[in-house]
C-alpha cells in the first residue's frame, strides 16, 4: 500500500484543485480525527458500555443508540471549533446547527449522517459516518447562518465521502476529482491511499434492496426488481442479491464490485408515496461519490444531483450504482408513466 495520506494527496493535487485552501484542508483534517476517534470507540463496542440505546428518540422518531449519540458529539464538538464552518447539520438533529457566537466562522456548510447503518451497531456488522460539504454563497458570508444556506441545490456539493467502519476503516471521497480510498493503518493512526481514482463498473453483478417491502411497492417498482431477478448480470449470470441495510456497507460493496443499491418509493395506505433516504445527509453525498465515479444516481425519474431540497431532512427514493443497471430502472419507470 501507498504511504500517501489523504491530505498529501490533497496537497498533491492542490496545483488542479481549488479545494486544497488552507480551510479546506483544515476542515478535512479536523473530519479525519473525528472519525478516528469514532472509529475508536466502534472497534471497542462490547467491551464498553457503548451498546444500546440512550432512551431518547431523534427528530425522525427513532430510538437514539448511544454510539449515534457519540458519535453526533463528537462531530459537532470537534467541527465547531474548527473556524472552516459557518453551519453544520446532521440526521440526528431537528434544525441547522449554526457556527457562530463563541466559535470562530469559516465558509463551509457541513452535513452529515454520523453513524449511518444504526441498526447494524449492535451486532457487529458494518457502520459508517456519511458527509457532504457545501460552500457559503460569497454573497451571505457574515450573515448570521440560516436554513437557505444549507438548502442549496445538491450538485453545488464541493466534497462529499464517507468513513467505513468494516473488517477495516476507510475513507473513501470526491472533490469533484475522482473518487479515491483511503485505509486506515492502526499501527500509524492515518488513513493511507489504499483506492486511487475508483471507477464502478458499467454493469454490475448484484442488486441490493430490502425486499420485504414487495407490498407496498407499485407496479413500477416491482417490475424493476422482477428484471433484476429474471435477466443475466455482468458475467452473463443471475444476479446475486445482498443487502445488508448499512447504507455505506451496502454502496461500498457496490462501488467495487458493480451492482445496484435500491431504496424504492413505498406507497403507504394514506396514498403517501415516500423513499426512506434522506436526501441531504445520504442520497445526495452518495449520488455525488456515484457520479465521480462513473455511476449514475436517481429516484426513478430525475437525478438526485439536480434536487434542490426544500427541507432539512426531506427523503427520496434512490437507485444508485453501476450505469447500465441504474438506467434500466429509469426506463421501467418511464414506461410506467
Ligand atoms: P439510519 O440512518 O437510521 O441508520 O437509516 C438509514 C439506513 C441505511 O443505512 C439503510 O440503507 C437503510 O436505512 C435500511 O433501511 P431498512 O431497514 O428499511 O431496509
Ligand atoms: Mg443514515
Amino acid at each position: 500500500m501507498s504511504q500517501i495520506t489523504v491530505t498529501e494527496h490533497l496537497l498533491l493535487r492542490q496545483k488542479q484543485s481549488p479545494m486544497a485552501t488552507g480551510q479546506f484542508t483544515s476542515l478535512l483534517t479536523e473530519l479525519i480525527l473525528s472519525a478516528k476517534i469514532i472509529s475508536r470507540e466502534v472497534t471497542k463496542a462490547g467491551l464498553v458500555d457503548v451498546l444500546g440505546f440512550t432512551g431518547e428518540t431523534n427528530v425522525q422518531g427513532e430510538k437514539v443508540r448511544k454510539l449515534d449519540e457519540f458519535a453526533n458529539n463528537v462531530l459537532i464538538h470537534r467541527m465547531r471549533r474548527a473556524g472552516v464552518l459557518c453551519a453544520m447539520a446532521s440526521e440526528e438533529n431537528g434544525d441547522i446547527i449554526p457556527v457562530e457566537g463563541e466559535f470562530p466562522q469559516g465558509d463551509y456548510i457541513l452535513i452529515f449522517d454520523p453513524l449511518d447503518g444504526s441498526s447494524n451497531i449492535d451486532v457487529n456488522v458494518s457502520i459508517g459516518t456519511i458527509f457532504s460539504i457545501y460552500r457559503r454563497p460569497k454573497e451571505k458570508r457574515g450573515d448570521a447562518p440560516c436554513l437557505s444556506d444549507v438548502l442549496q441545490k445538491c450538485e453545488n456539493q464541493v466534497c462529499s465521502g464517507y468513513f467505513i467502519y468494516g473488517s477495516s476503516t476507510m475513507m473513501v471521497y470526491t472533490t469533484g476529482d475522482g473518487v479515491h480510498g483511503f485505509t486506515l493503518d492502526p499501527s500509524v493512526g492515518e488513513f493511507l491511499l489504499s483506492h486511487e481514482n475508483m471507477q464502478i463498473p458499467k454493469k454490475g453483478k448484484i442488486y441490493s434492496v430490502n425486499e420485504a417491502y414487495w407490498n407496498s411497492w407499485d407496479t413500477a417498482t416491482k417490475d424493476v426488481l422482477s428484471y433484476f431477478k429474471s435477466h443475466q448480470n455482468a458475467e452473463g449470470k443471475p444476479y446475486s442479491s445482498r443487502y445488508i441495510g448499512s447504507l455505506v456497507a451496502d454502496f461500498h460493496r457496490n462501488l467495487l464490485y458493480g451492482g445496484i443499491f435500491m431504496y424504492p418509493p413505498r406507497v403507504f395506505e394514506n396514498g403517501k408515496r415516500q423513499g426512506k433516504l434522506r436526501l441531504l445527509c445520504e442520497a445526495a453525498p452518495m449520488a455525488m461519490l456515484v457520479e465521480q465515479a462513473g455511476g449514475m444516481a436517481t429516484d426513478g425519474t430525475n437525478r438526485i444531483l439536480d434536487y434542490f431540497p426544500t427541507e432539512l431532512h426531506q427523503r427520496v427514493p434512490l437507485f444508485i450504482g453501476s450505469p447500465e443497471d441504474v438506467q434500466i430502472v429509469k426506463d421501467i419507470y418511464e414506461h410506467h408513466e
